[in-house]
């Protein structure tokens, strides 16, 4: 390779800079101790382009998938890593080139890829039916081997998917094991097509609803609950003629409310209601429950504003990243009143996004939430990092939603964390007894490293530092399998 990476915010620095590589490592360095209760499998998965950006510039969004999967077993802890073998990536290889342009438009590709699936399978993982599923909300899922990590392919659930699009933030119904999801975009680049569908635990569609959005919207994550699904379209819309002469496939909204859909799962396309709020930025669903009487609780930090400065509004505006502050916040949807207003009110007063619950209580009610969070006034060594990178966070923190208490770990002025993962103690356990796990980016020594804490007691620091012997890129989302 001949051409090398930007020197752009993107691809420098120890969180940003690609990684690229494929490996394992056979039981990782472990400081401290990791509880032999604690088995099974950590799947996560970072975008990491192979190759820089065939346009000279590129948003972190757009990154080939590259899945990583620690495996604990007695206490010990193996690793790999692999790229998803995406159509795309295998046409980059043998071109030994960038053959993507925008982000999520195909009309800015190389024709070498013209017809093949767009997806870079970088957003989330998640195991289902005995397939590793990497996902992301441009296209189908791909289907690896969860063992090997081989790529099988795209996967259209042996031909029962009829999106041409599939979310990267499927839920798993505790009580039943079905997969509940959701693509929008369905029919298409902008179109506002949503559909619903419930996939049971051998991989057999048992539901499909279609509904048509009042408008083509991003909705990265939704919310369920026992009687409801709800579908947060975020103020970042899709112009179809922007798309075709080349341009960014979404565009904030400044004066666009947030919307939701909500849809009874025993109901059909009539029976969707819209709220609205003012405009805000919907971040990920920590968790969601109804209360059997058609109230709706929906818990999900939310933002002022436009948190994705690389999809700015029509003037090219972005708000300085200080301004913008996810907070936790709940939103009440009540089904017995008329119009489309909905009540919001905060759980939380610190800044967090990355929220996870003990997903054995998704869309019950629930009481343990775990975060990232971002506190300013913690010390952060700006002469050594220079600025903080998009999606800098510094502490974790555990909120009990029935007492309001709140306990946290900040991790020190050179470390920024990402996503936590929930891990029950074991199958029967109490809710959110058990351990959290965690990438952290040490950012000063260009390095990676798994924390592993006790889930009620973040405040003791980790229990166990996992250290990888090679710095990862930044990564996103992931999920914990446990051994069977
Ligand atoms: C998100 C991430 C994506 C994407 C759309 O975090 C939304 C939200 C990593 O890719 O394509
Ligand atoms: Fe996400």
């Amino acid at each position: 390779m001949t051409t090398v990476f930007p020197s752009s915010p993107e691809f420098t620095g120890p969180a940003y800079t690609p990684a690229r590589f494929e490996g394992d490592v056979y039981d990782l360095v472990v400081e401290g101790e990791v509880p032999t209760a604690i088995k099974g499998t950590y799947y996560q998965v970072a975008p990491d382009p192979q190759y820089p950006p065939m346009l000279g510039q590129d948003i972190f969004f757009n990154g080939d998938g590259c899945i990583h999967a620690f495996t604990f077993a007695d206490g010990h802890v193996d690793f790999k890593r692999r790229y998803v073998l995406t159509e795309r990536l295998k046409a980059q290889r043998e071109a030994r080139r960038s053959l993507h342009g925008v982000y999520r438009n195909t009309y800015t590709n190389d024709p070498l890829v013209s017809g093949l699936s767009n997806s870079t399978a970088n957003t989330n993982v998640i195991v289902h039916h005995g397939k590793l599923l990497a996902l992301k909300e441009d296209s189908h899922p791909y289907a690896l081997d969860p063992t090997t990590m081989e790529t099988l392919g795209t996967y259209d659930f042996g031909g029962q998917l009829t999106s041409a699009t599939f979310t990267a933030h499927p839920k798993i119904d505790p009580v039943t094991g079905d997969m509940l999801c959701f693509a929008y975009e369905a029919k298409g680049d902008a179109t506002p097509d949503i559909v619903y569908y419930e996939i049971d635990k051998s991989g057999r569609k048992t539901k499909e609803v279609w509904i048509r959005g009042p408008y083509a919207a991003m909705i990265h994550d939704f919310a369920v609950t026992e009687h409801y699904v709800v579908f947060p379209l975020m103020p970042l819309t899709v112009d179809l003629d922007r798309i075709r002469k080349g341009g960014r496939h979404f565009e904030w909204q400044p004066g666009l409310d947030q919307t939701f859909g909500v849809l009874p799962r025993d109901g059909d396309a009539k029976d969707v209601r819209w709220f609205t709020a003012p405009n805000g930025f919907q971040g990920h669903t920590l968790n969601a429950f109804d209360d059997g009487h058609g109230r709706v609780y929906v818990d999900m930090p939310v933002a002022s504003g436009n948190v994705f400065p690389f999809f700015p509004q029509a003037d090219g505006y972005v708000p300085p990243p200080e301004t913008i502050m996810s907070r936790l916040t709940r939103w009440t949807f009540d089904m017995n009143k008329a119009g489309n207003s909905l009540e919001a009110s905060s759980l939380t007063d610190f800044i967090c996004e990355f929220p996870r619950s003990d997903d054995r209580y998704m869309g019950r009610p629930y009481r343990h939430g775990f975060v990232a969070g971002l506190d300013p006034r913690r010390p952060y060594d700006f002469e050594t990092l220079g600025p903080p990178s998009w999606a800098f966070m510094n502490f974790f923190a555990h909120v009990d939603l029935t007492t309001g208490k709140v306990k946290s770990w900040f991790a020190d002025d050179k470390t920024s964390v990402q996503e936590p993962a929930f891990i029950p103690k074991s199958a029967g356990a109490a809710e959110g007894e058990g351990y959290l796990v965690a990438l952290v980016n040490r950012l000063a020594e260009r390095a990676t490293d798994l924390l592993v804490f006790d889930a009620q007691h973040l405040d003791d620091g980790p229990i166990a530092t996992v250290k990888l012997p090679v710095r990862l890129r930044m990564s996103l989302h992931g999920n914990w399998v446990p051994a069977v």
